[in-house]
């Protein structure tokens, strides 16, 4: 019992430092703020992180195609350190893609799904960061999971 007390106190200092984007794990899951869908050409979506939980929404992908996700060109920005990543296939899934600092304190994440699949991309910021966002994004527009499965169905959309 004192082994597992001792090895407790060493091991909270090291998930305290990791942050909140490399320690999140099944719990909390991430808010679901709803499906965006990426296409060419670039859009954006705004909102307020308020410090807690990441701020989520869900996106379809096709596999081998890119998507951007950023706060630093096509209209994306925030007023507070943001950091974003890509978590997946659900709102407790493993983090795919994480970006702190790509221009200042903003971040931008380039990414090649690997699946036909849906992600999440996530905001979030360092403890005590909170404020307002305009998320830019752009990828390879799918509708539907069960369509994506069928790259036959994807190509006769093009
Ligand atoms: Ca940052």
């Amino acid at each position: 019992m004192r082994l597992l007390i001792s090895s407790l106190i060493l091991l909270v200092p090291f998930a305290a430092q990791a942050g909140k984007i490399t320690d999140r794990s099944c719990e909390p899951c991430l808010d679901d703020n709803g499906r965006i869908i990426p296409m060419w050409p670039w859009q954006t979506i705004s909102g307020e992180y308020d410090g807690e939980q990441p701020e989520a929404y869900r996106f379809i992908t096709l596999a081998g195609e890119e998507y951007i996700f950023s706060f630093c060109q096509e209209g994306g920005t925030a007023d507070f350190d943001t950091a974003l990543s890509i978590q997946g296939p659900n709102g407790c899934g493993e983090i795919l893609e994480c970006n702190d600092d790509t221009c200042g304190p903003l971040s931008e994440i380039v990414w090649i799904a690997p699946e036909h699949q849906e992600y999440y991309i996530s905001i979030d910021g360092p403890e005590g960061a909170s404020g307002s966002y305009v998320l830019a994004y752009t990828g390879v527009e799918w509708y539907t999971l069960a369509a994506a499965r069928n790259w036959s169905t994807v190509k006769s959309a093009y």
